[in-house]
């Protein structure tokens, strides 16, 4: 096995916040414990196959760029796998994150048969369980590719023609095992064609449940073979088809419990998702953990002018610490993580430019968690939302919320002793200058 990332030559070390080495970690000190678990359980990193591996730098308007030589249409598809997940494997151990992610059509080549697709996943499945004994490394989730192929492109579950419909659940079925044998944390479904182009050829109501029928036998199976990850669904508005279905965690949430998975089945949020459904990052955590069902992150962000998908590496630490803080306040990450669901520039193409995405982004991170938890230590912030709420915690406000008075009880209350109350501050400004002090102050 031929060594690919040759100027990288030991794993990625921790040398302090002082380091001007480009090859070493800032921030992230993967022993170091924050709020109670080292920096390495709480981020749970993960870098993605496919961006990182099986892309070759191409857009849609130019060829690829990218020194991957497995990508040559030439080779034998299988010898491609092969040196592929030499290469991967390798990245792995060198930089340091703990997990990795991946969709069946990134390990392993589709087949001319469904079977012969099955026989290159368990081939290649077979080799990832050896390199993951050899390195370590864990599988945060695996996902099926249900939405590359042109059979595809009517959408999966919500095809017009049930036997793509039969196609996608084989294919499901096939990646949960793989991912159940390799010790997945989760499953992803990210339904990447599961929406519409325009409602003149599309029945709505019926696509929404074959999805929801589709969705409660994925839950099903997994019940059946004892898989105990998560399963995952990751909201994204739009693009490729105009309307998706899982616009968003609140439109989620909705339809999960339409179809009575509410409790089975939590989301995947990705930060760029977030910005194409005009959302804040920490909105989605937020909505996602106030009703139960928050995941895990794909931590790639867009970009503020463009309006597609750009997958950069996270580096801003002022807005990834507020969806860290979110994160934290509602307990943590428990079977999720950080995936880099990350793109490099197609510019960059010099082989190492991998290591420097990922380092900044787990730097960034790993800093965004330090600001987070001393934001949730120090209490203030804490306390300054206790008290703008206090009015809730008095008799009144207990019986409003329990149901104990209606609105005729309101009315005749607010007119026997003319309530009006007096608007008080938000503290806004306080506050964010608050954040910028805490991020000014961590070490
Ligand atoms: C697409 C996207 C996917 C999913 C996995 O925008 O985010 O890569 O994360 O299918
Ligand atoms: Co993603």
């Amino acid at each position: 096995m031929s060594e690919f990332f040759t100027t990288v030559s030991s794993p990625i070390a921790y040398e302090g916040p002082d380091s001007d080495n480009p090859m070493a970690f800032r921030w992230y000190d993967k022993d170091r414990i924050v709020m109670g678990r080292s920096m390495e359980e709480q981020l749970r990193f993960a870098v993605c196959y496919w961006h990182s591996f099986a892309w070759n730098g191409a857009d849609i308007f130019g060829a690829g760029t990218f020194d991957r030589p497995w990508t040559d249409a030439a080779m034998d598809p299988m010898d491609a796998a092969r040196m592929k997940m030499d290469a991967a494997f390798e990245f792995f151990a060198k930089l340091g994150a703990p997990f990795y992610s991946f969709h069946d059509r990134d390990i392993a080549p589709e087949g001319a048969t469904f079977a012969e697709s099955c026989a290159n996943l368990d081939d290649m499945v077979d080799i990832a369980e050896a390199k993951m004994a050899e390195t370590g490394m864990k599988l945060l989730w695996g996902t099926a590719q249900a939405f590359f192929q042109p059979r595809y492109a009517a959408g999966a579950a919500t095809n017009p023609n049930p036997d793509v419909f039969a196609h996608a659940a084989a294919q499901v079925k096939h990646c949960l095992d793989a991912t159940h044998r390799l010790g997945g944390a989760n499953y992803v479904l990210w339904g990447g064609r599961e929406g519409y182009e325009t409602l003149v050829n599309t029945d709505m109501g019926r696509e929404l449940d074959q999805l929801g029928r589709f969705l409660n036998m994925v839950v099903q199976y997994k019940h059946d073979i004892g898989f105990d990850g998560t399963i995952l669904i990751e909201p994204k508005a739009l693009e490729p088809t105009k309307h998706q279905y899982d616009y968003d965690s609140a439109t989620v949430y909705g339809f999960l419990q339409r179809y009575g998975l509410e409790n089975d089945i939590k989301v995947n949020i990705e930060v760029n998702h977030a910005t194409l459904a005009g959302h804040d990052f920490d909105h989605e955590v937020a909505q996602a953990v106030t009703n139960g069902i928050f995941g895990s992150v794909d931590a790639n962000r867009g970009d503020d002018r463009l309006g597609w998908d750009t997958d950069q590496f996270p580096n801003s630490v002022e807005s990834m610490s507020l969806g860290v803080y979110q994160i934290l306040k509602g307990g943590g990450f428990d079977t999720g993580g950080f995936m880099f669901d990350t793109k490099l520039r197609r510019q960059s193409l010099a082989r190492d430019d991998l290591f420097h995405g990922h380092i900044g982004a787990m730097d960034t991170l790993a800093r965004s968690l330090l600001v987070a938890a001393a934001l949730i230590e120090d209490g203030e912030l804490d306390a300054l939302v206790e008290e703008r709420y206090a009015g809730w915690s008095s008799d009144e406000g207990q019986r409003i919320l329990a149901g104990e008075v209606g609105l005729a009880d309101l009315h005749a209350r607010v007119l026997a002793d003319n309530v009006d109350p007096a608007p008080v501050s938000g503290r806004q400004e306080m506050i964010e200058n608050l954040i910028n002090r805490t991020i000014e102050r961590v070490r």
